[in-house]
């Protein structure tokens, strides 16, 4: 794994997404000298208490846009250390990875159990092993190891926790972990029965004691939920603080985990199996290219004088 100083390494091609309200922008570049394609994610960090006093300081400096009466608007220039933005560089990124990040319309898709085994099953089981390549990296320990918060190395209930990408760890509000189960054989919530309840229990109640004792936050303030339809299928639980927000918390998309445990304890031990599970997928998502190419063929299929 290489180190990056700098950015000179990569030259920019186009602006996938920017917004405005996150203070986030996504450029695509190229890896100079290659064709493999870099998708670069800045992001401005939140500010806490612990900033004020390195701010109101001799090395903030301000250029006086305009004074009016008791009010006046400057531009400022921040200490160094208070300067920093994140930067997340995904590099070769392939066409999910782009598109995640790209402006897009969405459209809700209800998948039947036969979608599933017709459609998504195929995608999955076509997706070259490599792209969990980080999962299995951070499962054996080698990647991110002193970021691990919990291991628990149990073959059928074990799992790593440790903070998921999307949180800088600059403070506790934006709180966002992932719990990653050291089984693999489970794809996604669609696979969950109740032989796994041991695992999702374990989950949920050794994160909650971790999360509790390092962060000192309460279990009731933490969303505990699975992405359907997630990125990486290999079985893993967000773990965000409530004040976190995002697209990932969205109707279509994150699933709560007691609720998950509570629809296979109680209603059916295959509850995931025969479900009609409803998701929001972007256009540009190659499984909505493959929904598509379903929806051609059976349409092609079906003969209107029958
Ligand atoms: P998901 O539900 O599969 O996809 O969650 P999502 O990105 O649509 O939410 C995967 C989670 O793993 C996301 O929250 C990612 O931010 C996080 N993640 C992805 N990668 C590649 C890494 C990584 O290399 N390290 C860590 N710590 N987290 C990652």
């Amino acid at each position: 794994l290489d180190s990056r100083w700098d950015l000179s390494g990569l030259e920019f091609d186009s602006v996938l997404s920017q917004d405005p309200l996150t203070k986030t922008i996504a450029l695509l570049c190229r890896e100079r000298g290659t064709n493999d394609r870099a998708v670069v994610v800045l992001s401005r960090r939140a500010f806490s208490e612990s900033d004020a006093a390195a701010i109101l300081s001799d090395k903030s400096k301000l250029e006086l846009q305009f004074q009016n009466d008791i009010y006046s608007k400057y531009a400022g220039i921040l200490p160094t250390e208070l300067a920093q933005v994140n930067i997340d560089i995904t590099s070769p990124a392939t066409d999910k990875h782009i598109s995640k990040h790209q402006a897009q319309s969405y459209s809700m898709i209800h998948e039947t159990p036969e979608d599933y085994r017709s459609v998504v099953l195929p995608f999955i089981e076509a997706i070259p092993a490599n792209r969990t390549q980080w999962v299995d990296n951070i499962l054996a320990g080698k990647a991110e190891a002193e970021r691990v918060l919990h291991n628990d190395q149990s073959e059928s209930t074990g799992f790593v926790l440790l903070p998921d990408m999307k949180w800088d760890q600059t403070d506790n509000d934006s709180l966002y972990c992932v719990a990653i189960s050291h089984r693999k054989d489970i794809r996604s919530l669609r696979d969950l029965r109740s032989e796994h309840l041991p695992l999702l229990r374990n989950i949920m109640r050794q994160s909650c004691q971790v999360l509790e004792n390092k962060f000192a936050i309460k279990s009731d303030h933490l969303r505990i939920y699975v992405h359907y339809q997630p990125s990486y299928y290999h079985f893993h639980v967000h773990f965000s603080s409530m004040k976190q927000l995002g697209s990932g918390l969205l109707a279509g998309k994150a699933h709560v985990l007691s609720d998950v445990i509570d629809n296979i304890a109680t209603i059916a031990p295959d509850y995931y199996a025969k479900r009609t599970l409803a998701f929001a997928l972007g256009e540009r998502d190659p499984l909505f290219e493959a929904f598509c190419k379903r929806k051609a063929a059976t349409m092609v299929g079906h003969d209107p004088d029958s």
